[in-house]
């Protein structure tokens, strides 16, 4: 028996194998969760699909969240499949990628709204689909970055989309609480994944992280293990928290001395 034996829920925001998506689906099914994969669109169907197939999962379905119309179908789809659902996971972020550098106060309006549309309303959006299938309660996990609270240069508008995001996640705590469902947000530190690798400066951030945290990089079965525990019976009135998975970077407020070149050290 395991920790999700009988469980079912919705992952969102598998690319590929190197997904933190896919890792926090590999960690549920390792409890036994009976898990629903959603992608964004028809090129991904093609990585998804294998994946799903290889841990049981018969339920794949293509989602835009920009959509209210495609999630509505989506989730016609969920409740003649599922029935009720027991958690959500979601893994979505996008910001057209000339927003990902160079100054933020050149912040296009355009930007802007995707930014906060697929990275932090679809949460939303999402979870009001999700909330009359919970029967009885339920938990829903999103995943952030510590750019929406001290600025990580050239995260730029994703810094305010996980901003937004974040709040989001107390909100609706607030909200679903009273229908017994709990929402948490994960602030991992960086992984290399599609999404980072298309990013100028990432390898940088992730190589600077890697000396600077107490504990270095994180990967996606670290990510995945900490969603297990806050989807599952151990998290209980555990709600509108942000759990950082970050190897302890968020604690530290200058590197450690060694690591400074002469001229920072003073020498
Ligand atoms: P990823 O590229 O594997 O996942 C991002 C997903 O968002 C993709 O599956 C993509 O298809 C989906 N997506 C984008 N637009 C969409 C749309 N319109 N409709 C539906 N889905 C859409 O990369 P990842 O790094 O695993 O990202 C997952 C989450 O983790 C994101 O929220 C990201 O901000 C967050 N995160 C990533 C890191 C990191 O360093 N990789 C660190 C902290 C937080
Ligand atoms: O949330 C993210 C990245 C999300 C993301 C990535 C892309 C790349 C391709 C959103 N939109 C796009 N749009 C694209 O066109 N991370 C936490 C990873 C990340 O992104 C950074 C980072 C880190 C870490 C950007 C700048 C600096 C650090």
């Amino acid at each position: 028996m395991g920790l999700f034996s009988g469980k079912k829920g919705l992952v969102f925001g598998v690319a590929n194998k190197n997904s933190i998506a896919w890792g926090i689906a590999q960690a549920l099914h390792s409890e036994g969760a009976e898990l629903g994969f959603s992608y964004a669109g028809e090129i991904l169907k093609k990585r998804v699909e294998p994946l799903a197939e290889s841990i049981g999962a018969s339920f794949v379905e293509e989602c835009d969240v920009t959509s209210d119309e495609a999630i509505d179908s989506l989730f016609v789809k969920v409740e003649a499949h599922f029935g009720k659902l027991d958690f959500l996971v979601h893994c979505i972020a996008f910001a057209p990628s000339e927003e990902l550098g160079g100054r933020f106060v050149n912040t296009s309006r355009n930007g802007f709204r995707i930014a906060l549309d697929i990275s932090c309303y679809s949460l939303i959006a999402l979870a009001r689909r999700a909330q009359p299938l919970m029967l009885g309660g339920g938990a829903m996990v999103a995943l952030t970055y510590f750019g929406a609270e001290k600025v990580t240069p050239n995260y730029n508008v994703m810094g305010v989309a996980k901003a937004a995001l974040e709040a989001s996640v107390r909100y609706l705590a607030w909200d679903l609480g009273k229908d017994n469902i709990r929402v948490n947000a994960i602030s991992a530190g960086p992984i290399k994944t599609l999404a980072a690798s298309g990013v100028s400066g990432f390898r940088k951030s992730l190589a600077y992280v890697g000396k600077v945290a107490p504990m270095g990089n994180v990967d996606q079965e670290d990510v995945g293990q900490a969603a297990a525990f806050l989807l599952s019976d151990h998290a209980t009135r555990i709600t509108g928290e942000v759990l950082y998975v970050d190897g302890g970077y968020n604690i530290m407020g200058a590197p450690d001395p060694s690591l400074m070149d002469g001229d920072a050290k003073g020498e």
